[in-house]
């Protein structure tokens, strides 16, 4: 039988568990989670390769993890915007996530013009209905009134957390996918590299340990990455918009960097199957994220096209801050 294959992008509102779901899809974590909304900032890759089953085609899926709809109010935020645009543009399907158990997130009209406006059909995901327990009828209701919205192709109620439901869209996945190529080795699980990964671990400890405004004020660059085969030394910045963010970061005598490399570097060995050695900084870049050159700096995939430039015209090589 053919192989089916198709680029899939999941969005929605912030906190619906987009990046959740992107992990238990594919089985491993490639995306950082958190409680707080606007976790993820930049699209995401995750390749599923599904092999053949009784009666239906294998597949390879390209899972396209994107940030939360909003309503951008900076240069982060519109930065971020723009991936959600990005990863909707030239996908073969649409999966949009909403949180069944708190469906009146105010970003929803956003997210229903974003689907409106793109030629890509969609299918609908109720995600978290194990908050719903003896409540699972008003699911109904829900369904009906996003029926009523758009043409959704299928309607599906899962638990990303739990993993449940996860078969029967991955099935629905599948069947909305044409017959075409594999886009990518049977191996990757993602296009992310490892040194973006790294920063990512790093800033989920910080969206996990600190609170308020430090989690959003802050964002982390890789200095340093040596990989050998039994130890690996990374150092990294976790910048921040005021002193009074980095005294939080830093903590007593201390104690909040020191808990943030711990975690963070446990998370890494096991990643990297090697022993770390991670030192991390803070420093203050006041207002970083009203800045359009510092955000697009942070952009990875912008960071490799300029490497690739760099090398294509040595004297323009100026990358040594990013
Ligand atoms: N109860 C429950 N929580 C979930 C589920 N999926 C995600 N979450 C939680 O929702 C929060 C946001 O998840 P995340 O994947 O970061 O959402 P995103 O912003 O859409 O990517 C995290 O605390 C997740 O653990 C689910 O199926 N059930
Ligand atoms: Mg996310």
């Amino acid at each position: 039988m053919t192989l089916r294959s198709g680029f899939v992008c999941i969005i929605g509102c912030p906190n619906a568990g987009k990046s959740t779901l992107l992990n238990a899809l594919v089985g491993q974590k490639i995306a950082i989670i958190s409680p707080k909304p606007q976790t993820t900032r930049n699209r995401i890759l995750g390749i599923l390769n599904v092999p053949r089953k009784k009666g239906s085609s294998s597949a390879q899926i390209v899972l396209i993890d994107t940030p939360g709809v909003h309503k951008p109010d900076s240069s982060l935020g519109r930065k971020m915007m723009a991936e959600v645009r990005e990863a909707q543009e030239g996908c073969d399907l649409a999966l949009v996530l909403v949180d069944a158990a708190k469906p009146r997130d105010p970003n929803t009209n956003f997210l229903f013009q974003l689907i409106q406006r793109s030629e890509t059909p969609a299918l609908l995901v109720l995600n978290k209905i194990d908050l719903l327990r003896q409540e699972k009828r008003k699911l109904l209701p829900l369904i009906e009134e996003y029926r009523k919205q758009y043409a959704f192709k299928e309607i599906i109620p899962i638990s990303a957390r739990r993993r449940e439901g996860l078969d029967l869209l991955l099935q629905k996945l599948i069947q909305n996918l044409p017959a075409g190529p594999r886009y990518f080795p049977e191996d990757q699980i993602t296009d992310q590299p490892v040194r973006f990964m790294v920063a990512e671990i790093i800033r989920e400890q910080v969206l996990l340990q600190t609170r308020e405004e430090v989690p959003y004020a802050t964002t982390v660059a890789i200095e340093q990455f040596e990989e050998g085969p039994k130890l690996a030394r990374i150092s990294a910045t976790i910048y921040c918009e005021r002193e009074g963010h980095k005294r939080i970061l830093v903590g007593r005598q201390g104690q909040m960097l020191k808990a943030i490399g711990t975690r963070a570097r446990q998370e890494i060995e096991k990643m990297l199957g090697v022993k770390l050695y991670l030192e991390l900084f803070v420093k203050v870049h006041p207002n970083w994220r009203e800045s359009r050159q510092f955000v697009e700096e942070l952009d990875w995939r912008r960071q490799l096209e300029r490497m690739a430039e760099g090398q294509a015209a040595p004297d323009d090589n100026d990358l040594t801050d990013g």
